[in-house]
């Protein structure tokens, strides 16, 4: 069987990353991570461009933009939503899911969800580069991943 699949290689690649000020202490470790990931993986610094907005409800919007600018070869979109801090965390949760997946599939460009959406702080504060990896890195990589075999079609 042939198989096909995207290589690692962020060699050339320009990327745009979109990170909350919500949740900065852990936000912050996330974007550490997807840029340690993307200059371990070849990528230059300047080729990684660094976006804020206030929070992951917002990500949506600016990821749209910024995929439909043609600037970038993908998006990568950094938060975190915890339970125990918000009421609302189901809206917000949901709306950033869903409204990344839409800017995706609308845009043809490759848009990584690196929003945690966990019940407690401490589970984030583990997924960003202490007990269970960095999210943000996962991130960056799924979305050079998808850039690398969406051009061998
Ligand atoms: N935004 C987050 O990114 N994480 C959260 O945990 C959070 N909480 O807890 O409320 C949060 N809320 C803000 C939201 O994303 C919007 O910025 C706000 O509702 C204004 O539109």
């Amino acid at each position: 069987m042939k198989r096909i699949e995207g290589s690692l290689i962020a060699t050339g690649l320009k990327l745009a990353v979109v990170a909350t000020r919500w949740n900065h202490f852990i936000v912050d470790r996330l974007v550490e991570g997807a840029h340690t990931a993307f200059l371990q993986h070849d990528g230059q610094t300047d080729d990684l461009e660094l976006y804020l907005v206030p929070g992951s409800f917002e990500v949506p919007l600016l990821a749209k933009r910024l995929a439909e600018s043609g600037r970038y070869d993908a998006v990568v979109c950094l938060g975190a939503v915890i339970r125990g801090a918000t009421s609302h965390y189901d809206f917000v949760a949901g709306e950033a899911s869903s409204g990344l997946a839409r800017v995706a599939f609308d845009t043809g460009i490759p848009v990584a969800f690196g929003i945690l959406t966990t019940d407690t702080t401490e589970q984030a504060i583990e997924r960003a580069g202490t007990k269970a990896g960095n999210k943000g890195a996962e991130a960056l990589l799924a979305a050079v991943e998808m850039v690398r075999v969406l051009r061998q079609l």
